[in-house]
């Protein structure tokens, strides 16, 4: 591969890396991957957004999943969203997501009858219909708390 061309492909790659969203709500990911202790595609961007990886998508506020958009639609949300992309969030405010957090654990974003934390719990996405829960590993989950 000629040099310049090599180079103008690192900098796109640092680019698309760094682009603005998903540096901003990174605090985020990182938060909810050390509560719930999260794998696989549940500790990727794709916990929110409705994003495929192969297709280079990049995770937005216009992709979000179910789940991303109960954070999005949330009212103690709303003065942490849409900040500049290199803000940095205070303890406070990353506090203030994690309340939000517990407070969706209870709720089943995308209606497929798994709670948002059962779906944490299992490993499949609390926002996307066609991620859900197996009725055994639900039963074996809901008997466990009993
Ligand atoms: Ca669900």
């Amino acid at each position: 591969m000629p040099r310049p061309l090599a180079q103008f492909l690192i900098v796109l790659v640092l680019v698309s890396l760094l682009s603005s969203h998903a540096l901003a709500m990174k605090p985020f990911l990182d938060r909810a991957r050390k509560v719930y202790d999260l794998e696989g595609k549940l500790a990727k961007c794709t916990l929110c957004h409705d994003v495929d990886e192969s297709k280079k998508e990049e995770p937005k506020g216009n992709n979000l999943d179910d789940y991303g958009m109960d954070f999005e639609n949330h009212p103690l949300m709303k003065p942490l969203l849409h900040v500049d992309e290199n803000y940095k969030y205070s303890k406070a405010e990353l506090k203030t997501f994690e309340q939000v957090m517990k407070l969706l654990e209870g709720v089943d974003s995308d209606k497929d009858g798994a709670t948002n934390l059962e779906e944490l719990q299992l490993g499949t996405l609390p926002g996307r219909k066609d991620s859900v829960p197996s009725a055994e590993a639900l039963a074996k989950l809901r008997g466990k708390k009993r």
